[in-house]
């Protein structure tokens, strides 16, 4: 293996840290501790364990998670209703509606329910207007943590060539307009991209947000190119026990690319540690 691991756990444990010594010294002001509402609607298997993770890092921060579980069958109305009331409510400084939501929910109408205030996850049209337009706001945890190991791993992002495959309002478009602000050449590539593996190939940065396993082929990678995998795929072995895979071929990749993440224990614990960050950012009321 050529390329250099990039290590995302201990990325993410650094992270926490710098959160944690926040924490206390907003409690060392006589404040309350900073408080985030989880919401989670249904018992969608991968939800459960992301929102599990997310509530047990904030106990270790010192933030006070509080859950909010809603069954499967809650009417939408319910679920605003519950919004309102986190978004008036001086006790609670951030509000995660965990997605996907249940099919009869619209996901967009719930998200611009919240107060753009408190909206930690950045999905709120506002702050998402607000990362498009460069201005200050809350950004999406996943890409923001991206940007950070990117950052970390190759300094100076200005002028480089970076592929973006996906286009999630939760990943990819977020993530190309952090770099296009850090002054990258930025490419958007989707489903209906033509020549994928040869814009890959110019790319100083790559970073694959599709959601099919192992897409991203090592031929596909600029030798020394810094790669950014966010998939996150199970895939069932032979002897019926499961693995997660990203979107890259990561043993072929790594014999080209300069630097990369593996899954898991790449992306995904920074975009835990990045919602923490998030939260105490609301807490402090400095945007
Ligand atoms: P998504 O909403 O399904 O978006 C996938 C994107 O990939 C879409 O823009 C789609 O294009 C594009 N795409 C699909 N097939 C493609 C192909 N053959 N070639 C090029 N582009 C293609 O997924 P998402 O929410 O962004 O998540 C992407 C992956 O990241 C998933 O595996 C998810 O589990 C993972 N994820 C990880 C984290 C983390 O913290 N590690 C967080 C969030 C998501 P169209 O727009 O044309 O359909
Ligand atoms: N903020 N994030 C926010 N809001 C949402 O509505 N869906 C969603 C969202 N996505 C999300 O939380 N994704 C996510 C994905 C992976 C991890 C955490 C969050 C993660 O911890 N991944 C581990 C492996 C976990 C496992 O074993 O399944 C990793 O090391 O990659």
């Amino acid at each position: 293996m050529a390329a250099r691991l990039i290590d995302g756990r201990a990325h993410a444990a650094r992270l926490r840290e710098t959160v944690r010594a926040r924490v206390e010294a907003i409690r060392a002001a006589g404040q309350r501790a900073p408080a985030l509402a989880v919401v989670l609607v249904g018992a969608e298997p991968a939800s459960e364990v992301y929102v599990r993770s997310k509530t047990r890092a904030c106990a270790e921060a010192g933030i006070t998670a509080l859950e909010h579980r809603l069954p499967e069958s809650t009417p939408e109305a319910d679920l605003l209703d519950l919004v309102v009331r986190l978004n008036a409510d001086p006790g609670v400084d951030g509000i995660l509606v965990q997605l996907p939501l249940p099919p009869h929910m619209d996901a967009g109408a719930v998200i611009a329910a919240i107060d753009p205030a408190k909206d930690v996850d950045g999905f709120h049209p506002e702050n998402a207007g607000r990362l498009a337009s460069g201005l200050a706001g809350f950004v999406p945890c996943t890409p923001l943590g991206c940007l950070r190991l990117i950052e970390d791993t190759i300094g100076r992002i200005a002028g480089l060539d970076a592929l973006v495959i996906g286009r999630s309002t939760i990943v990819g478009r977020p993530m190309a307009s952090l770099l296009l602000n850090r002054s990258a050449t930025v490419t958007i590539a989707h489903s209906q991209t033509r020549n994928l593996a040869a814009l890959a190939r110019r790319a100083d940065i790559l970073v694959a947000a599709v959601g099919r396993p192992e897409m991203v082929r090592g031929d596909w990678i600029r030798p020394g190119a810094c790669v950014i995998d966010v998939g996150i795929n199970r895939r069932t072995l032979p002897d019926g026990r499961s693995r997660l895979v990203g979107d890259v071929a990561f043993a072929e990749a790594a014999e080209v690319a300069g630097a990369i993440t593996p899954v898991p224990g790449g992306v995904g614990p920074m975009t835990i540690a990045c919602l923490l960050e998030n939260t105490v950012r609301a807490a402090e009321r400095t945007p």
